[in-house]
């Protein structure tokens, strides 16, 4: 047979028996973000969960501001702020139970702290310090992660461990739009997935990557889009909206500790300062978009439900804003002091065994603080 006629008789066949693995469409997120402050589902909110979402937004924007003070004075070194975002901070904070664990980014100092972490500790490494400064065992908070999403993989593993335990333990990870490009985010999300492990993602799209806006990022239609392609359901939120962050959360957590697996949440949000104390955000984007944000801002949001409802008065407002300029001064005060640091802890928890070079390096530093001391100890005018 010619290859002529060995094609005519070829008849192209399907793939045997092919078939989706999963149903695709459970798994696809809203198609806008979903809302409860202003709508109906907001008469179904819980009043007191309310009151304490409130409280601590208006606590968590002091402290954004009182961090970002402390820049300019120079007690510390940056200050990612997150202002702008509390609502999902907090949410965040507020949705785990006390066995469950927290995985943030560097932007999430707040979301730490409204866990229970000491305010003044959590600011330790953004002080220039080189260790967490808080133990993470204590609140179940891991380390403000500054590696672009390598807190993800950390999550799925401790949350797979704690499964393959028997512990009921859930993890919540939260990232930034831009890590969602990190290989990290992948492998977080797939292994998450494959494993049924009980976490939790939350993407806080605040618009930027430093400089760089969604658009330069993604084709996606939107990032909880992502979700389908790992398997697991997307759900898309809006993140100024606390109670609408707090109600997504917390079924994503229900479904995660009743073994259900992960799910990826996106909350749109938008960061109202600039990156960090160090960025100019005049230079990528326009103050008109930042005033429209500023009309949808978390704080604003929950104060006109809670007005409109009666569940709060001004008594009720300006205890909240007093609580938080207490709070605040105490972290002034405590920033205000200097630490003591001993350098040779640079040394310390490196290798349970130190290396023949930290060794030597160790014994090099040694002997300049000893001269140093030294020198400081002689009186005035000795022999210098
Ligand atoms: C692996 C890695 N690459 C690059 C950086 C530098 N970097 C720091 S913040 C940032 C932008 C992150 O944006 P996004 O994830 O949206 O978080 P946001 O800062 O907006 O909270 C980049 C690229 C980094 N920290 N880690």
């Amino acid at each position: 047979m010619t290859v002529m006629e060995q094609r005519g008789a070829y008849r192209p066949s399907p793939p045997p028996a092919w078939q989706p693995r999963t149903d695709p469409t459970p798994l696809l997120p809203d198609t806008t973000p979903y809302r409860v402050l202003g709508t109906e589902a907001a008469a179904k909110a819980d009043p007191a969960l309310l009151r304490r979402l409130y409280a601590e937004l208006v606590r968590g924007r002091r402290y954004n501001a009182q961090a970002t003070a402390l820049t300019k004075q120079g007690r510390l070194a940056v200050y990612p702020s997150s202002t702008g975002q509390e609502a999902c901070e907090v949410a965040a904070a507020l949705v785990l139970q006390e066995q469950d664990w927290l995985f943030p980014s560097y932007r999430d100092t707040l979301a730490a702290v409204a866990r229970g972490v000491d305010p003044v500790q959590a600011l330790t490494l953004l002080r220039g310090d080189w260790h967490t400064g808080y133990d993470p065992h204590a609140h179940r908070v891991a380390p403000l992660c500054t590696p672009l999403a390598t807190q993800l993989p950390h999550a799925v593993g401790l949350a797979h461990a704690a499964r393959l335990k028997g512990d009921d333990v859930v993890a919540l990870a939260l990232v930034g739009d831009g890590g969602t490009s990190e290989g990290d985010f992948h492998e977080a999300l797939n292994f998450a997935a494959v494993w049924q492990a009980p976490v939790v993602f939350l993407v806080q799209n605040n618009g930027f990557a430093i400089s760089v806006p969604l658009a330069k990022q993604t084709a996606a239609p939107s990032l909880a889009h992502k979700a389908v392609g790992y398997g697991m359901p997307g759900r898309l939120v809006d993140g100024n909206d606390a109670a609408a962050v707090h109600e997504v959360l917390a079924d994503a957590v229900a479904r995660a500790r009743a073994g259900g697996g992960p799910t990826l949440v996106e909350a749109i949000t938008y960061r109202l300062d600039a990156h960090t104390n160090a960025d100019d955000a005049t230079r990528y984007r326009e103050d008109a978009e930042v005033e429209t944000w500023r009309e949808h801002d978390p704080i604003l949001l929950l104060e006109r439900e809670l007005t409109a409802r009666g569940l709060i008065d001004e008594d009720g407002i300006r205890a909240a804003r007093d609580d938080a300029e207490a709070f605040a001064a105490d972290l002034r005060t405590r920033m205000n002091q200097d630490p003591h640091l001993d350098p040779m802890d640079l040394f310390a928890h490196v290798y349970a065994e130190p290396t023949p070079q930290l060794r030597e390096q160790q014994a090099l530093l040694r002997a300049e603080l000893e001269a140093e001391a030294e020198l400081a100890a002689e009186p005035e005018g000795g022999a210098r």
